[in-house]
Parts: structure tokens; sequence; C-alpha cells
């Protein structure tokens, strides 16, 4: 549904204020939002970016508690680190505030005791656990006991993290209290509910139907919870951490995390506008958009938006483009296992480069599926797009100007047919941009903006101005002419990107922020005017940089396996069919020969007798095996697995082993001698 709007309302998740903010934050929702927020501003629309920090719920009660400090002291420290990392990276936000605060108890509050009063709630009572020594109601997080599926003692009362099974606290054997230490006794306690179950129908036709336009991640996710159907969901908890329930009735009970959080969203907005904020949150003609991660789509897809309707007063959110994650150097970012690139170290190791990562994130924005951040691509991007492409143009555009014209710009004379062309390139850009930054695909519209380097970067190589200077001064003036347009140009198409790098190039070239509308014009600079002093846009990134970046995680990764005592097993895979075992083929070989593959770390390439022929496999084992003690032994591997290349050797098969939880591997062996090619199964 395309709509004609007056106002858009931007609201990012409110991070929980229980830790810094890493890079991973910054991919899937602050960057995006505040390249959406940016540009619309551009665009003279009337925008209200809201953030802010998420300051309620359990785990910020844990981290209390294991630091021996009240929960406000938790977030009283991590607000302002966060707040601060999203000043330093330029998310311009107008307020970042957070849900400790008054205005955020009050409106919460209201909001509950509202649809309390009109009766959208369900109230149920039902049996928890109860911790009789500290006198409290436990969180499913403060109860521990041995995992039904895998015996690990110490599983919470939500999941195991030695098998992966998400659990409920009753499932747990011996269940104690991380309190007290003592055991649990069920006791009775009563809490309120958000019927979902009765908003379903409005909400199918609202998401499934009306909005077919959201991502197709997010509106696949809000299809598989609608088709397996809503439930009541309790809106309170029993804790001493939150928004109290503003019922006679309700000690000790305070708000659920989730249903004052996004309320948060509201709160902000009317400590910034007081006396105005309705028109944003209650006006049909306000677009309310949510950047959110994908593990908080249900809330904002769902939840939230069934609150607002209860109410009967607010708008619904128009889209939600939600991200995927971001990896680590092929893992998932971690806070508790400190795996993560934390924005105030960044800063402290890269200072100034704040747009250097904002380019890097948006560039490789987990938008459609989950992606990957390398340090050796963060490096990569930098040096052969920003330095080498866009930098490059830019400082030989000024360079020459400086050298030839005194640093003024010089007159455009007749243009060659190259040069018609040239500037047909980029008259669509803005368009493009437009059409992506209006439809959240920001990895596209800076690939756009890239592509007016490009071409400018092309369009001096190929003129090549530094040769016709001897000969034809007249046609250098117009080349310097057109690049300086184009660097003018380029300081248009990445301002919503990376802000601090446009304003670099006004000063360079002495000029004051230019009209978005004359994006892709090539008369934004008047010959003779005066240009300012310049420097290196964007500088190179060494190796031994990245190095040691790299080695960080290398520490941090050791550190956590020295720390890690508890054995991991992975989660179970979802079961298969007997005949989809049978189409693995396995069987056992001979080693005949093996031996290193050269320039490599990981690779041992093996010669097995398979009972038919001799076949080559290439295994990444050889950290744990010497080549030679492994020849004559027998190995199990899959005989029917598509050969493919590795480092340019074919490989038919694999080679099959055991993983540690430290990831060292061990070779399979049958336990006794067998003929070489007997099936395995
Ligand atoms: N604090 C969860 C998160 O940071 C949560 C978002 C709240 S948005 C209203 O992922
Ligand atoms: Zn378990």
């Amino acid at each position: 549904m395309t709509k004609k709007y007056k106002r858009t309302l931007v609201t990012s998740a409110l991070p929980y204020a229980n830790g810094p903010v890493h890079i991973g934050h910054m991919a899937g929702v602050y960057i995006p939002a505040d390249i959406y927020v940016r540009y619309l501003r551009l665009r003279g629309q009337d925008v209200l970016f809201i953030g802010g920090s998420d300051e309620h719920g359990v785990p910020i009660t844990i981290r209390a508690k294991k630091e021996g400090v009240t929960p406000q002291d938790v977030v009283d420290k991590y607000h302002s680190i966060i707040k601060k990392s999203f000043e330093d990276f330029g998310i311009s936000f107008d307020i970042y505030s957070r849900t400790s605060s008054d205005i955020h108890k009050k409106t919460a509050s209201d909001f509950f005791k509202k649809l309390y009063e009109k009766g959208e709630f369900e109230e149920k009572t039902n049996e928890q656990y109860y911790d009789e020594e500290a006198k409290m109601f436990l969180a499913d997080r403060y109860i521990m006991g041995e995992c039904p599926r895998c015996g690990n003692p110490n599983a919470y009362g939500d999941q195991c993290e030695s098998c992966g099974s998400s659990l409920s606290p009753t499932d747990l054997k011996n269940p104690r209290s991380t309190i007290s230490g003592s055991a649990p006794v069920m006791r009775e306690t009563k809490h309120w509910y958000l019927p979902l179950d009765k908003h379903e129908s409005w909400l199918r036709q609202w998401i499934l139907e009306d909005h077919k336009e959201w991502k197709t991640n997010v509106y696949g996710q809000c299809k598989s919870w609608l088709d397996t159907g809503l439930h009541p969901r309790a809106v309170s908890r029993d804790l001493d951490w939150g928004v109290p329930i503003p019922l006679p009735d309700a000690e000790g009970k305070v708000l659920y995390v989730w249903f004052d959080a996004p309320i948060g969203y509201i709160s902000n907005t009317i400590e910034l506008l007081p006396d105005s904020w309705e028109k944003w949150w209650k006006s049909e003609d306000s677009k309310l958009v949510h950047f959110i991660g994908k593990d908080n789509i249900v809330f904002h897809c769902i939840v939230f938006p069934a609150m607002l309707k209860a109410d009967g007063s607010y708008i619904l959110p128009d889209n939600v483009p939600a991200n995927e994650f971001l990896n680590l150097e092929g893992d998932k970012i971690s806070t508790s296992r400190n795996w993560a690139v934390w924005l105030h170290e960044y800063l402290e190791d890269f200072p100034g480069k704040q747009d250097i990562l904002r380019y890097v994130l948006t560039a490789n924005a987990p938008e459609t599926k989950d992606n990957d951040f390398t340090w050796k691509d963060f490096q990569a991007r930098n040096n052969n797009e920003l330095v080498a492409i866009f930098g490059n143009f830019v400082n030989r555009s000024l360079v020459l100007t400086q050298k030839y014209f005194d640093n003024k710009v010089p007159q455009l004379n007749e243009l060659t047919d190259y040069d018609k062309e040239t500037i047909k390139e980029f008259v669509n850009v803005k368009g493009l941009i437009e059409s992506y930054l209006e439809n959240y695909r920001f990895r596209d519209a800076l690939k756009e903006a890239m592509n007016l380097a490009r071409i400018g970067n092309k369009y001096l190589a190929d003129t090549e101005p530094w040769k016709l200077a001897k000969t034809d001064m007249e046609r250098v003036s117009t080349i310097l002419n057109l690049s300086l347009q184009i660097t003018a140009n380029l300081s248009i198409a990445f301002e919503p990107f990376m802000p601090n790098s446009t304003s670099k190039i006004r000063e360079f070239l002495s000029i004051d922020p230019i009209d978005w509308e004359r994006l892709g014009q090539t008369d934004l600079l008047a010959a003779g005017h005066q240009l300012g002093k310049s420097e290196l846009l964007f500088e190179k990134i060494e190796d031994d940089v990245i190095e040691k970046q790299i080695q960080k995680l290398l520490d941090t990764k050791k550190a956590n396996e020295e720390n890690n005592t508890e054995i991991k097993v992975a989660p179970q895979k979802a079961n298969i069919q007997f005949d989809e075992f049978g189409k693995v083929d396995i069987r056992v070989g001979t080693i005949l020969e093996c031996q290193k593959v050269p320039k490599t770390d990981k690779l041992l390439q093996f010669l097995i007798d398979d009972g038919i022929k001799k076949r080559t496999i290439i295994s990444g084992i050889a950290a744990y095996y010497n080549p030679e003690d492994l020849v004559g032994k027998q190995v199990c591997f899959i005989a029917n697995l598509e050969a493919r290349k590795l480092r340019g050797i074919l490989s038919e098969g694999m080679i099959l082993s055991a993983e540690n939880a430290d990831g060292s591997l061990a070779l399979i062996q049958p336990i006794k001698e067998v003929n070489p090619g007997s099936q395995v199964g």
C-alpha cells in the first residue's frame, strides 16, 4: 500500500542497557535507520527519529546481582556508554532517552491502565516457582537444574546451554534457585494476559493482505506466527525491577519488559515534544517505521500493534524493515563470549574512522540474509573501494585543479561526445538512490552512490588530463570542471551514508551543503570559485593494523576456550527418514599415501584404496595428524559426495572425523580391520 503521508516517525530498537553496542547492532538497526532519516531530512521531509535504552528485564537484574550493584547502577553505566557510541557514530536521533525515566514509567503505567479499564486483558492465575528463602517468584533464568535431555546439571529454566534445548522451568530435574540455592516451591500467582488470539483475524488481514510489500524475511516470520496460531501473552511478571503494575492487588509485580519497552518509543516522543507528540503517533497522515533486528519481529509486527490497536487511538507501523544478523569472522556475535567488535573499542583503534565502519557495515548489511563481518573484508573495502576509487578520484580532481588552475574551478568549454556520455551515465543516479532508499535497500543505494565515484574515477583515468596539460589546456579545463562537478555530486550522494566524509569534501571544495534535489546536475560549482585546502579523503589501512584486530579476536577465542570447562554438545539436528539416510554412501578405505597440500596449514591430501580404485580426497585435518602416521590406517569416508576441486586438486569424497567442543578433530576408524570398500550403515 503506498499512501501519502505528511510526516515520518522513525524508531530504532531500544538496546538493552546491560552491555555496550557492537557492529551487529549498528549494521542491523542503527545505521540503516540513520541513513533513512538523514535522507528524508535532506529531502526536506518532516521526520522524527526516536531512540533510547531499554532498561528493564531480567538480564539486567542478573548482571546487577553478579556485580553486586543495583540494576539502576547497571543501566546508568551502559546507557551513557551506548549513548556516547551513537553520538560518536553520528546516529542522528532527535532524542535518545531511557525507560527508567519518570516520563516512561508514567506513560507505560497509563497505557496498561487504559487497556485494563477497557477490559483488553485476561486475568489468569497459575503456579510458578517461588523461592521461600528469598521470598520471591523466580524468573526462568533464576532457576537452574538438570537438563532432561542431556543431563547437564547447570541448565537454566528457559534453556540448556549444553545441548541447546529450549526448556520450561518445570522440565528441570532437581531445580534450585540461583538466588538462595534452595529448592523452589510451586506457588500460585496472578498475571494479566494480552489475548493475541482475539487479535488474530485483523492482524492476518493487516499484515498478510495489506502489507505484502514488507521484506520477505519479515513477512515470512509474521506469516509463520499467524499460521501457527496466536496465544494470550502475559504482560506482567513477578519481579522487583520494572514499571509497577498500577493496580491495588499487584504488589511485587511489574510490566513485562516487552510490554513496556516499545511504549518507550512513545514516552521518548512525549519527553521531546510534550505538546505536539500526538500528531506523530495518532494522526493517520503520520508514517511509522520501526527499524529492528530479526529477533524482534514478532514484538513489533504482532504484539506492539495489538497493544496499539487495543488502545485504539494510535496508528500502526507502515513498515518494519528488520534485518537479519551480522556474524563476526564466521561466528555468531555474542556479548557474553565477548565475540564482538565493540564500537567504543573500534574508535580507540581507528580514531576518526567512523565513516569507514558505516560504509563497510552498509555495503555488507545483512538485509536479506545473515552476513559475515571479517577484518580482511573491512580492509579490502577501505583500500580497494574507498581509497582506490572514491578517495583517489576526489584527490586527483583537487590536486590537479590546484596544480593547473590555482585552486579555482576552471571553465567548462566545449563538451566532447565522451564527456556527454559520462554525464549521461550519472543523470539517473538520483532517482535510483531515492528509490532504493525508499524501499529500505540501503546496500543497493550505497552501491549507486559508489558508482558515481567509479564513473568519475574512470573519466579521469580515460581522459588523462595530466598528459594533455602540455598541449591542450582548454580541454584540461573542461575535464577538471566536470571532475569537480562530480566531486560536488559525491558530497550530496554520500551525505546519508558517510556524513563526516561529505562534510570534508565540502571543506575541500569550500562550499555549503548542496540541496539534494540538485544531485545529478553538472553546474553545482561556478567557474572561478576558489577551492579550499584539501588532504587525503581516505587512508590505506595496512596489514599489521588488521593483523592486530584478528589477533585480538584469536585471544578472545583462546580465553573462551580456557574458561569453558563445561563440555558443549551440539544440539541434535531435525529427524530424517530412513531413505534419506540411505542416500549417503559411507565406506571404509585404507590410506595408501598422505601428504600436506603445499601452501596450506589445514589440508592433507589422501590417496585411498576404496576397494575398487584409488581415489584422492582432501581433508582439513592437517593440524591434528602427521601425514606419515596415517599411512596404512583405515578411515571412513563418504563415497558418493559430488567431487569438487580444493586448491586445484579434485577431491573425490569426504573423510569423516569427529569434532570436539574446542574444534579439534579425530578421524573415524573401524574398530577392527575390514575390507576396503566395506559399506558403513
Ligand atoms: N531491547 C531487544 C534487543 O535489544 C530489546 C529491543 C526493544 S525494542 C522496543 O534486541
Ligand atoms: Zn541439555
